[in-house]
């Protein structure tokens, strides 16, 4: 199958790239590197070092023998290029990768939040409307989130795989309606995700262009199989209070006696998923798409639930870093059950990593091993939901 991998020099996109590769996949990855521009930006850098795109792709096919294009191309602002690229390449498949993901960095100022919508909102149509404007028939698989539901939604009963039924009443009785489960996003970053659920509903309606939406829970874990083969071609590890996701900073910040920052109680109940699984995932998303004129296919990414707090006990008890009960920078309920359905890939396949099979090798195998390279300056998050929420540096600096 011939994929592109849109925002494929990323976290998620780089292993993924790869995995699609290895298994015979012809792919192209389609990036604007604005994230590493970012890096530049914050003034950071990954915890492991990533090579330049270029590099990357070069290891790649001189240890595998296996070609990977890569085309640097804006997807919010290079519209025309977008769709020429459709029309010469004809593509079976896209894998959407290509957004500004952090939350953090999508509140940090007036500029962030605008970029963000921009981004994410305008590359999401731009990437529909030059799928229609070519017209072929190329799958859509879109990476969204499990943040679209919000954290205070559903109590005992599952978060449903995207779509909920409804009963309303009227005169002549209750009908049934199926709708798209109810959008409670807690970031601009989030609330692009639910306006990205629009867009699909829409072009999959009118169009019927296929299109998969994974509601991918917290990517933790760095290495996959492939990006393992080589030193040069490692995935990056954030650890920055914008990019760092929380289970990853954990894992980092007891790697250099930083202690572990939790926000709030850490009552946060939050959905995870291996970095490996996430590459499985999309190959099973790939090789399962809707049929024209189906609404959006969604599956739940995720494998586990633990609440943030759990997480820092856990690695206390196994580096015996110590926790930080710190301030909340954000806005988000202090405490939350969270259950969530993932029936579906489990059915198509998906063996799951387990936490605790994977995070003493993670926390051996990088966050020891690259230790030397953390700048602490960066650790604590310093974005704020609204004024006067900042965290105080002196809680766990000096
Ligand atoms: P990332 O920031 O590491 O990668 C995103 C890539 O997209 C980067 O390489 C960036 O340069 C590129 N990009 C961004 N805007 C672009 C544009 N306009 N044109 C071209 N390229 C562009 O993020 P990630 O962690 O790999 O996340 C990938 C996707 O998965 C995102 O959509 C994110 O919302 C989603 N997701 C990530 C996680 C996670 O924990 N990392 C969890 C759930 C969902
Ligand atoms: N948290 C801490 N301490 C930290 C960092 C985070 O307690 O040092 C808490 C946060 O306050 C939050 C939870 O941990 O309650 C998760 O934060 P996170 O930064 O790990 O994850 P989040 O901001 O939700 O975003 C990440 C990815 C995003 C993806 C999302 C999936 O950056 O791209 O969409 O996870 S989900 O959370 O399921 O929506």
């Amino acid at each position: 199958m011939k994929v592109l991998v849109l925002g494929g020099d990323g976290f998620c996109g780089w292993p993924t790239s790869l995995h699609l590769s290895d298994i015979g996949h012809d792919v192209t990855i389609v990036d604007n590197l604005s994230r590493r521009a970012i890096d530049l930006e914050l003034e950071v850098d990954s915890l492991t070092p990533i090579r330049p795109i270029g590099e990357r792709i070069r290891v790649w096919k001189e240890l595998t023998g296996k070609n990977i294009e890569f085309v640097n191309l804006d997807l919010a602002q290079e519209y025309d290029r977008l769709e020429t690229l459709l029309i010469n390449e004809r593509p079976d498949a896209i894998v959407h990768f290509g957004e500004q993901r952090a939350a953090p960095y999508s509140m940090r100022d007036t500029r962030s939040k605008r970029y963000t919508v921009d981004n994410n909102v305008r590359g999401a149509h731009n990437v529909l409307a030059a799928i229609v404007a070519s017209g072929l028939d190329i799958a859509l698989v879109h990476l969204g989130t499990m943040g679209v539901y919000g954290y205070g939604w559903s109590g005992s009963a599952p978060i449903p795989e995207g779509y909920l039924t409804v009963k309303v009443p009227t005169p002549d009785g209750d009908i049934e309606r199926e709708i798209l489960h109810p959008a409670n996003p807690g970031s601009v970053y989030h609330l692009t995700k639910t306006l990205d659920q629009l867009l699909f509903a829409f072009y999959a309606s009118n169009d019927q262009i296929r299109i998969t939406d994974l509601h991918q829970g917290i990517v933790w874990g760095t290495q996959t199989p492939q990006t393992a083969l080589d030193e040069r071609l490692i995935n990056r590890f954030d650890y920055d209070g914008d990019y760092g996701t929380v289970l990853n900073r954990f894992l980092m910040q007891a790697a250099i006696g930083h202690p572990l920052t939790v926000h709030g109680t850490g009552g946060q109940t939050r959905a995870f998923i291996h970095i490996r699984d996430t590459v499985r995932c999309i190959q099973i998303a790939l090789e399962n798409p809707p049929a024209r004129g189906d609404k959006p296919m969604v599956f739940n990414q995720v494998t586990e639930t633990h609440r943030v707090i759990e997480l820092a006990q856990l690695i206390s008890k196994l580096t015996g870093a110590e926790v930080a009960l710190l301030p909340n920078p954000r806005r988000e309920a202090a405490e939350n059950e969270l259950n969530v359905s993932r029936d579906r890939f489990l059915a198509l396949g998906l063996n799951p990593t387990k936490l605790s099979e994977g995070l003493l090798e993670e926390a051996r195998d990088v966050a020891e091993r690259y230790r030397d390279r953390a700048d602490t300056t960066k650790i604590i998050a310093r974005s704020v939901w609204r004024q006067g929420m900042e965290t105080s540096p002196d809680l766990v600096e000096g």
